[in-house]
């Protein structure tokens, strides 16, 4: 039955609106709005919104540039009841065409400077509006929202009514569409916001990208439900962060992020006075970083875990032991188990594979029933393709993964994905593309090749990379080989290859 308090901005409004007055963003040129400005702004564009025509249910494909304006945009689809559907600025535009085909979107939002080139892509895929959103306060669509007047309607939705579509890339090498609800991102944001323990006066540094769960949902949505207010930086860059997180009291981010603070020489525990809590995840943080921070800050790193489909999963404690290496508990009412390929629970301590349910877990894959036949359990669980123990105590470790992925940096790299491409190429028999090692990234991207007689160029290969994928896919060295290890059962034998090549990268990358 649909209802206006089932969607996700009612309860923000209902967290906020007492105070009004309160900063929520102050932008990195010190620009302040306050919770009143972000209500009525969203307004004003869910007002515009909904003079295109966009109604619920509605999709609306969003390419831009972090800014007070793009969040104000994500908060007026919520109140239109539309499918918000953020897409990495890094993505090429024929990475953009096929996710504007498969999402099919009334309205379409990308970077002033990306009009030119992907309106006609746009038109080609049926959308039937294009706008452009830039940083600028007041200047392009921002401008074109002032001029509506504010519609502070909320839309009356149902609570599995979709408020998201977040692409992730697929092991198929095609990007599937989680379909996230206004009940699975409100019952996570509030579970968060408890065993985070919020608090009035909390400050939140927040130089996530909000084109991913991460910066989009986890961070922005606790803040909101505190009234908190956030600084807000276009992007992460280890100077600023040391310099802001002097006004804040809580920093989340991605391992890179810690790596990177730790880079600085004198970065201390005078820099994090004020700082009450440090929180990571989107990929490993190992032991020695974690370690390395503690030693350097006094402060333990709160590792947590989760994905794009489920938002988060699990989390070390607040209060009691942070076990680096963990990821610690199921959030509360949320179910994981440790099971083997049959979905049969394996005993505590076994390595297995990690399933989840509760009502943090995705609707499914946008129009892809063979998919979510595939990665869901009959009771619900979905297959999150991670390697996992658990201890006695129900404690979580990530081990591994079963699905075939990179993680560089926080962002997901299906090797299917850039495979695909290098195989495309003439002169190339085949393909094999595997993480190894990186010590700012986590992980660094390698692709091993088969030539069909010489080696192709170097910017041959680059050329067709350029043309198709997002930067930060490609590969950073091309490896020949005669032949790829197999298996008996033919398949590429990726850890073999890891192996070979992990020394020789790290070799290459030093100073990088
Ligand atoms: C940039 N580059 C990268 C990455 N980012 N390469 C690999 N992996 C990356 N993540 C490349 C660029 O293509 C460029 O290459 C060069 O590095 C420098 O680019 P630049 O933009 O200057 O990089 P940066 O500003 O230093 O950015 C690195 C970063 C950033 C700060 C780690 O990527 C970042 O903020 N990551 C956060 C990702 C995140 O939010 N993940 C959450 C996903 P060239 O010079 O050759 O062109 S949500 C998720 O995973 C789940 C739900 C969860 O649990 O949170
Ligand atoms: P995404 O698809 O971008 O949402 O990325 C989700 C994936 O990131 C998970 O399936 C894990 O493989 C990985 N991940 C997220 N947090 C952690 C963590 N704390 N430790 C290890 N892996 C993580």
């Amino acid at each position: 039955m649909p209802r206006v308090t089932a969607n996700l901005y009612a309860l923000f409004a209902e967290r906020f609106r007492p105070r009004a007055e309160r900063t929520c963003f102050v932008a990195a040129d010190g620009a302040t709005w306050t919770y009143g400005d972000v209500d009525e702004l969203s307004a004003r564009f869910a007002a515009m919104l909904r003079a295109a025509g966009v109604a619920p249910g509605d999709r609306v494909v969003v390419q831009v540039d972090k800014s007070v304006g793009a969040a104000a945009l994500y908060l007026g689809c919520l109140r239109a009841g539309a499918a918000y559907t953020p897409l990495n600025t890094a993505y090429t535009p024929d990475e953009v065409a096929y996710f504007l085909g498969d999402a099919e979107p009334k309205v379409f939002v990308c970077r002033p400077q990306d009009r030119g080139g992907l309106a006609p892509i746009a038109e080609t895929a049926g959308v039937a509006d294009v706008w452009a959103l830039g940083i600028q306060p007041g200047a392009d669509a921002w401008a074109d929202a002032l001029g509506h007047a504010p519609d502070h309607a909320v839309a009356a939705v149902a609570s599995d009514d979709l408020a998201a579509i977040c692409y992730t890339s697929g092991t198929t090498g095609r990007s599937k569409g989680a379909m996230l609800s206004h009940a699975n991102l409100s019952s996570n944001a509030l579970a968060l916001h408890n065993i985070w323990g919020f608090e009035d006066g909390d400050v939140l540094l927040h130089a996530l990208p909000i084109f991913h769960v991460h910066g989009l949902f986890v961070a922005l949505h606790t803040a909101l439900l505190n009234a908190s207010t956030m600084i807000f930086l276009p992007s992460f860059d280890a100077r600023d962060v040391r310099k802001r997180l002097r006004e804040a009291t809580i920093l989340m981010g991605v391992p890179t992020y810690y790596a990177r603070l730790l880079a600085e020489p004198d970065f201390g525990a005078d820099d994090c006075a004020g700082v009450r809590l440090f929180i990571s995840g989107s990929a490993p943080l190992t032991a020695q970083a974690s370690d390395a921070f503690f030693a350097r800050t006094g402060q333990r790193i709160l590792e947590r875990y989760g994905m794009t489909e489920a938002g988060m999963i699990t989390s070390n404690p607040l209060d009691g032991d942070r076990v680096a290496g963990t990821v610690g508990f199921a959030l509360p009412e949320v179910e994981v188990r440790v099971c083997g390929d049959d979905g049969a629970e394996r005993p505590r301590g076994d390595v297995g594979v990690l399933e989840v349910k509760g009502p943090n877990v995705f609707q499914g894959y946008w129009r892809m029933p063979e998919k979510n036949a595939e990665d869901f359990r009959a009771d619900g669980g979905f297959i999150t393709g991670d390697l996992a123990t658990m201890d006695e105590s129900g404690r979580v470790a990530i081990v591994g993964r079963a699905k075939d992925l990179i993680i560089a940096g926080g962002y997901n790299i299906y090797p299917k994905e850039i495979e695909a491409v290098l195989d495309a190429v003439p002169g190339v028999r085949e393909s094999a593309v595997v993480g190894v090692p990186h010590p700012d990234m986590g992980e660094g991207v390698l692709a091993a090749l088969v030539a069909d007689a010489a080696p192709v160029a170097d910017a041959d290969l680059q050329a067709a990379l350029d043309a198709k994928l997002a930067r930060f896919k490609h590969p950073r060295r091309f490896a020949w080989v005669d032949a790829l290890p197999r298996n008996a059962m033919g398949k590429v034998q990726k850890n073999a290859l890891r192996e070979r090549f992990k020394a020789a990268y790290a070799a290459a990358s030093a100073g990088e």
